[in-house]
């Protein structure tokens, strides 16, 4: 089934210039981004996407760390993207994260671990809404009828 996921890139892959690498492994994969944008997070917008995590001992720190520079947000498409955009990612602990995923090619931290993917259609869902609007998410084909790219 086509899904549609919610996926960032957080501020320490932002800041050791990891974007174009991640988006590449993303691309590569046959995934589509179908929105894609460059943003701070509001503090408000922070609180909102780690809701479920609130009053867990990591939450004010989880806060304080992605907003502590710009992240990229994206809606990602494709065939199962909500299971296959979080194995290519890796486990959380990037400790632990199998080395060719994302997050075991280039983190040891559980904290600054990259990227962040809904785990759950009903996440997806959740994360979406709160920085995309349905005309955000733009439609493209790989090959058009009068257009061979
Ligand atoms: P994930 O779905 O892989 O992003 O992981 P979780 O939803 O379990 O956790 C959300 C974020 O909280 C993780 F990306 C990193 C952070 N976290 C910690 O900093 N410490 C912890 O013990 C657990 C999670």
């Amino acid at each position: 089934m086509i899904e549609r996921t919610f996926v960032m890139i957080k501020p320490d892959a932002v800041v050791r210039g990891l974007m174009g690498e991640i988006i590449s492994r993303i691309e590569k994969k046959g995934l589509k981004i179908v929105a894609m944008k460059l943003h701070h997070l509001t503090e408000e917008e922070a609180k909102e996407l780690y809701k479920p995590h609130e009053g867990k001992h990591f939450f004010n720190d989880l806060i304080e760390f992605v907003r502590s520079a710009p992240v990229v947000l994206m809606a990602v498409e494709g065939e199962s993207a909500i299971s296959v955009m979080r194995r290519l990612l890796g486990s959380t602990d990037a400790k632990e994260a199998a080395p060719g995923t994302i997050r075991g090619d280039f983190s040891c931290s559980k904290s600054m671990n990259l990227v962040h993917a809904s785990d759950s259609p009903e996440s997806a869902s959740r994360e979406l809404t709160i920085f995309f609007k349905e005309e955000d998410y733009l439609k493209y084909r790989r090959v058009d009828e009068d257009w061979v790219y």
